[in-house]
C-alpha cells in the first residue's frame, strides 16, 4: 500500500467531512442562504473516484457537489465564499451551494435539476471524442436520478455513440425521503445500463480504495476503447437530504448500522492497521484540515459580495 497515496485520500476525504461541517455550522447563523445538500458519508465515492481520473479528464456532478469540487480543486476559500454568495466565490457568488464550477479544472458543475447534467456530460464526452483529445468524462448522479427521462437519454447517446464517460450512480439509499425500494423496479440500479448498452460494476461506496480501483478500471477503459462504462457505488447520506431536512423518515438504527461503516474512518483504521500513521498523527491531519476550513471561512467572511452594477453580468436573456 502506498502511504503517500492513503494519507492523501484520508486527507482530502476529511477535508470535505470539516468543510461541509463548517458549512452547515454557517447555514445556521444565516450567513449562507439557498440549499444547502451535505455529502456527509458519502466521501469515499467523490474522492475515490476523481482521484483514479487524470485532472484533464472532466467532473460533471449534482447539487449535492462540494465534495466534487474539493476533490477536484483543493479549493476550500472559493467553494466556502461562493456558498456566502461572496465575488470571490468560485462561481462569482452567483450559483451558490449547488453551482460550483471551475472551467480551468474542468469541474464543469453543480447541476441542481435532478438529471438534467446527465446528457451534458455526455455532450461533454461527445466533444472530447469528436476533437480525438483522449478526455474521459466522470458523471455523478443520485439513485433517484435513475428513473428520469433526462437520465436515460444521456445513456442512450453515450451507448449509441460510445461516448468515454464513466457514469457513477451515488446509491445513497435515498432521493429526498423516499427509500428506493419504494421507486426502482429493478434490484440494483447498475441493472439500468444493460439496456443500452454498457458495463456495469457495483462497489461499497464507503470504500475509497475500492471506488478508486473500480473507477480507474473504468476511466483507463473508456480513455482507450471509447466506452461509457456505469459504476453503481453503494453508500448513505448521514444527513437529511438538505439541511432543512430532519430525515425523521428513517430509523435511528437504520442510521447507526450505516455509521459504522463511516468511510473516513474505515480508511483511519486500515492506515493506522497497515503501520502508515498513528491515531496522533492523523489528528494533526485532521487539525491542519481544520485550520483551512477556518481560513477559508474566514476568507468568505471578509470579502465583498458581487458590486450591484455587476448584475446584468452572465446573464442569458
Ligand atoms: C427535475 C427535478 N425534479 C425534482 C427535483 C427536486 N429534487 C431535488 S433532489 C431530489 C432527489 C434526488 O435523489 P437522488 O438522485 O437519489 O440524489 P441524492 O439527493 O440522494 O444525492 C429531488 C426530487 C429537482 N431538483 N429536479
Ligand atoms: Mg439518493
Amino acid at each position: 500500500m502506498d502511504a503517500t497515496l492513503l494519507l492523501g485520500l484520508y486527507r482530502q476525504m476529511a477535508l470535505c467531512r470539516r468543510f461541509e461541517e463548517a458549512a452547515a455550522k454557517a447555514y445556521s447563523q444565516g450567513k449562507v442562504s439557498g440549499f444547502l445538500h451535505l455529502y456527509v458519508g458519502q466521501e469515499a465515492v467523490a474522492v475515490g473516484a476523481i482521484s483514479a481520473a487524470e485532472p484533464t479528464d472532466y467532473v460533471v456532478a449534482t447539487y449535492r457537489e462540494h465534495a466534487h469540487y474539493l476533490a477536484r480543486t483543493g479549493d476550500a476559500r472559493g467553494a466556502m465564499a461562493e456558498l456566502f454568495g461572496k465575488a470571490s466565490g468560485c462561481s462569482g457568488g452567483r450559483g451558490g451551494s449547488m453551482h460550483l464550477f471551475d472551467a480551468a479544472h474542468r469541474m464543469l458543475g453543480g447541476w441542481a435539476i435532478v438529471g438534467g447534467h446527465v446528457p451534458i456530460a455526455a455532450g461533454v464526452a461527445f466533444a472530447s471524442k469528436y476533437r480525438d483529445e483522449k478526455d474521459v468524462t466522470l458523471c455523478f448522479f443520485g439513485d433517484g436520478t435513475a428513473n428520469m427521462g433526462a437520465f436515460h437519454e444521456g445513456l442512450a447517446l453515450a451507448g449509441l455513440w460510445k461516448l468515454p464517460v464513466v457514469f457513477i450512480c451515488e446509491n445513497n439509499q435515498y432521493a429526498m425521503g423516499t427509500p428506493l425500494y419504494r421507486t426502482l423496479s429493478v434490484e440494483d440500479v447498475a441493472v439500468r445500463a444493460r439496456g443500452y448498452p454498457m458495463e456495469s460494476e457495483i462497489v461499497n461506496g464507503d470504500d475509497v480504495l475500492e471506488v478508486r480501483e473500480a473507477v480507474r478500471h473504468a476511466v483507463n477503459r473508456a480513455r482507450r476503447e471509447n466506452l461509457p462504462i456505469f459504476i453503481e457505488a453503494k453508500t448513505y447520506r448521514f444527513r437529511g437530504h438538505s439541511v432543512a431536512d430532519p430525515a425523521t423518515y428513517r430509523s435511528k438504527e437504520e442510521l447507526r448500522k450505516w455509521m459504522e461503516r463511516d468511510p473516513i474512518r474505515m480508511l483511519a483504521d486500515r492506515i493506522q492497521t497497515l503501520g502508515i500513521a498513528t491515531e496522533e498523527q492523523l489528528g494533526a491531519l485532521d487539525d491542519e484540515v481544520k485550520a483551512q476550513v477556518q481560513d477559508a471561512v474566514e476568507f468568505a467572511e471578509r470579502t465583498p459580495a458581487p458590486e450591484p452594477d455587476t448584475v446584468g453580468e452572465h446573464v442569458y436573456a
